[in-house]
């Protein structure tokens, strides 16, 4: 039986994967970070939650993460805790930093003394790219980071450590460059999750309007279940290596709105509302990721199309 620590188990990625890793008979073990309604904590969590085994640590904290690894004795970390919201990193930069900058070095610190054979995979992020993109239009494991907010630089340090610590201490240490992946499990604060449930309320005669920022920028997004399953994949490989995971299409903010709120039989230029309060100091414009090599290599597509996924949120809206 093989160990799986997952850091932030109780996101989005984390409760899919815990559920994933469960299912090929993995010991699993997740940290939360404290805050102070602990009952709502772990909600994504109801399905597994007397099946695995959870800790407190802060990614800020290396006494923490010792603490854990010392418990755990994992063969594999996935390391998917951050202060993942853009817009919050630019409100919060120093925190969205040492979070997920030096919390990720905190942890590869840790792992090199405590458990060098453990195998990590680091969640890194397309928004490392900022506005670069290749000549054909797509971002790949080879394109440029150019990246355009405090929680994208984070992420480009924490990508590059990585690298280094497997470079320098021939560590299993993989990267997955994931685009935007979204399911009835992500926060309300991110905007697919955030458009489906302001139709739903003016479906329901709740709120007039929604409002939101910038329409036009463009992103991949795929399934939040589809990329778990990537992770996995990749720790399963002979040697470490980083990998992008996209779909390959790429959809406006607006397109999102025109499907979602035509679902609920709404004109959406009738409630939709732009508000500035929403717009980015600095905004990542275009990204269509291409999933090649993952393709290739791991033998991963995506199972879910754009449509299926805002079919899936708008599905589970309607019953909240
Ligand atoms: O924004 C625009 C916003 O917050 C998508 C994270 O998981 O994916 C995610 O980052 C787009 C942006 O995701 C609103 O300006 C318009 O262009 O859903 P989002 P994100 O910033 O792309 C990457 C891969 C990660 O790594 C991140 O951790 O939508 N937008 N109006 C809005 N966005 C929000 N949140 N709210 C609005 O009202």
């Amino acid at each position: 039986m093989k160990t799986a620590l997952i850091t932030g188990i109780n996101g989005q990625d984390g409760s899919y994967l815990a559920e994933l890793l469960l299912s090929k008979n993995y010991k699993v073990f997740g940290t939360i970070k404290r805050n102070s309604v602990a009952e709502t904590q772990t909600v994504r969590l109801n399905s597994v939650y007397s099946k695995v085994t959870l800790e407190y640590a802060d990614m800020t904290d290396i006494a923490s993460l010792i603490n854990i690894l010392k418990i755990s004795r994992p063969d594999e970390i996935y390391h998917l805790a951050a202060q993942s919201h853009v817009q919050i990193s630019f409100t919060e930069p120093v925190y969205t930093t040492n979070a997920n900058a030096l919390g990720t070095l905190n942890l590869l610190e840790a792992v090199r003394v405590m458990c060098p054979m453990a195998k990590v995979y680091n969640a890194a992020s397309s928004e490392m790219f900022g506005n670069s993109v290749n000549a054909d239009g797509c971002q790949d494991e080879m394109t440029s980071m150019h990246p355009v907010s405090p929680y994208a630089c984070s992420k480009v340090f924490a990508y590059n450590i990585c690298r280094n610590y497997r470079n320098s201490y021939n560590m299993f240490i993989c990267n997955g460059i994931l685009f935007n992946h979204e399911s009835p499990r992500r926060g309300t604060n991110f905007v697919t999750t955030k458009i489906v449930k302001g139709a739903n309320e003016i479906y329901r005669n709740k709120k007039k309007e929604l409002r939101l920022g910038n329409l036009y920028s463009r992103r991949d997004w795929g399934h939040a279940k589809d990329y778990v399953r990537a992770m996995y994949l990749m720790m399963q490989q002979p040697e470490p290596d980083d990998f992008v995971i996209a779909t390959g299409r790429s959809n406006s903010v607006l397109d999102v709105c025109k499907y979602v709120f035509n679902a609920f039989g709404l004109d959406h230029t009738k409630h939709v509302i732009i508000d500035p309060k929403y717009f980015r100091p600095e905004e990542l414009e275009f990204l269509k990721g291409s999933p090649a090599k993952a393709n290739r290599v791991l033998g991963w597509q995506p199972e879910y199309t754009f449509e299926q996924l805002l079919d899936e949120l708008i599905a589970y809206w309607k019953e909240q």
